[in-house]
């Protein structure tokens, strides 16, 4: 890793936001919108001007949802064409299946089948859109498919038809050549009451059973996972592990509250740097999207704050990461912690190992004589974080 010269964000970064994000007008379930509408061709332009690289959508963001088909040709064409203008990619898409009042039982699990199926058809579009703009990665997620009563669908039926749906989608992909992957998003709760697939730990349990799997990962949300307070890191490490780490949402949350979706570093800064850490450490070389919204305080000046501020914590957390890294106390007592001393090799499973392995004497004195000093490395931590090391 190398360190960052300054904090200016680079095309390298893969640094994204949703239409949406930047977007957002500041609308709550108790106030009005405070912001203007942003055209999504200004929204571009003010991307490329902060230094983003990428821009992401919901196929509704871009083109409302009854348009005629020579109307959405000519706004996908504009759109396009904005984008190269400001040097802009689209690196995923995704589709709203949760603003429509007709998904007010859910899309892909909603109980009406011509709901299901319009779902799926709507998917497709966005799938259409995708291609043209030549996004690889397509975002799902279920934010309708849940319960606000558990007396309405048998919640196994929810996952047969959730699996049905996608791998449909996944065969359309394949049938249309776009070589598109699709990153499943968990949420514990909001809009529902409950949301299936609360948790990505959840999705990376559903991906095997997909006809595709190779096709589908996930796409974690560090507020999503903070809502149900969990590790964002441990989730994103999992998915890493598995080969699933398909796309992140990058953002924050105090856990226990509303979905918050604040600006990325702006609630839990040292959970963001053990993830900008992870990130970093592992070369993770996706797209790192900023799924926030700047405060309803803010107006346009204050929204180019907020995008700005979520690159600039990234990259200072990096910095910080490549100083971590290179520490030489951290270093040695990280060494410290992790050296083998005699202990036996567990390794591959075999009869001769395993009676060697029952046959060892251990000495429980000797091994709890090993300092494990993790509070010094926890406050050497706190100290770069801080500033003073
Ligand atoms: C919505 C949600 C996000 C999802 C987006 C994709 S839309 O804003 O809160 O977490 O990533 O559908
Ligand atoms: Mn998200
Ligand atoms: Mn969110």
């Amino acid at each position: 890793m190398t360190r960052a010269k300054d904090y200016q964000p680079r095309p390298e970064d893969k640094f994204s936001f949703g239409l949406w994000t930047v977007g957002n007008r500041g609308r709550d379930p108790f106030g009005d919108f405070v912001r203007p509408v942003m055209a999504p061709n200004d929204i571009v332009a003010m991307l490329a001007e902060v230094g983003a690289w990428g821009v992401n959508l919901h196929d509704n963001d871009l083109v409302p949802i009854d348009a005629s088909a020579a109307e959405r040709d000519s706004i996908v064409r504009s759109f396009k064409k904005a984008c190269e203008a400001n040097g802009l990619v689209v690196p995923m898409v995704t589709v709203s299946l949760f603003f429509h009042p007709i998904f007010r039982d859910g899309a892909f699990t909603a109980n009406d089948p011509e709901v299901r199926a319009y779902a799926v058809q709507k998917t497709m579009r966005a799938m259409d859109i995708g291609a043209e703009l030549g996004a690889k990665i397509f975002v799902l997620w279920g934010g309708r498919e849940g319960v606000e009563t558990d007396a309405c669908r048998p919640a196994e039926e929810a996952v047969k038809r959730l699996r049905e749906a996608i791998n449909y989608l996944c065969r359309y992909s394949l049938d249309r050549g776009y070589g598109m992957k699709f990153a499943l998003e968990a949420k514990p709760n909001e809009p529902r009451a409950d949301i299936y697939m609360s948790t990505t730990g959840s999705y990376l349990g559903f991906i095997p059973t997909l006809d595709h799997p190779e096709m589908a990962g996930v796409n974690p949300e560090m507020a999503h996972e903070h809502m149900s307070g969990l590790n964002f890191m441990h989730a994103v490490a999992q998915a890493w592990e598995a080969g699933k780490l398909f796309h992140i949402d990058l953002n924050d949350q105090m856990p226990g509250r509303y979905d918050q979706d604040l600006r990325f570093g702006s609630a839990n800064l040292k959970a963001a740097f053990w993830l900008v850490k992870f990130l970093e450490d592992v070369h993770y070389d996706g797209p790192r999207h900023f799924d926030a919204h700047a405060y309803r305080t803010e107006d346009y000046e204050g929204v180019k704050d907020f995008a700005r501020g979520c690159m600039r914590t990234y990259l200072i957390l990096k910095d910080k990461a490549c100083l971590w890294n290179h520490d030489r106390e951290i270093q040695g007592i990280l060494a410290e912690i992790s050296s083998d001393g005699n202990a036996p090799k567990i390794g591959k499973y075999s009869s001769e190992g395993a009676s060697r392995l029952l046959n060892h004497v251990f000495d429980k004195e000797k091994i709890l004589q090993k300092r494990l000093p993790y509070e010094r490395l926890d406050q050497l931590t706190v100290d770069l974080l801080l500033g003073v090391r």
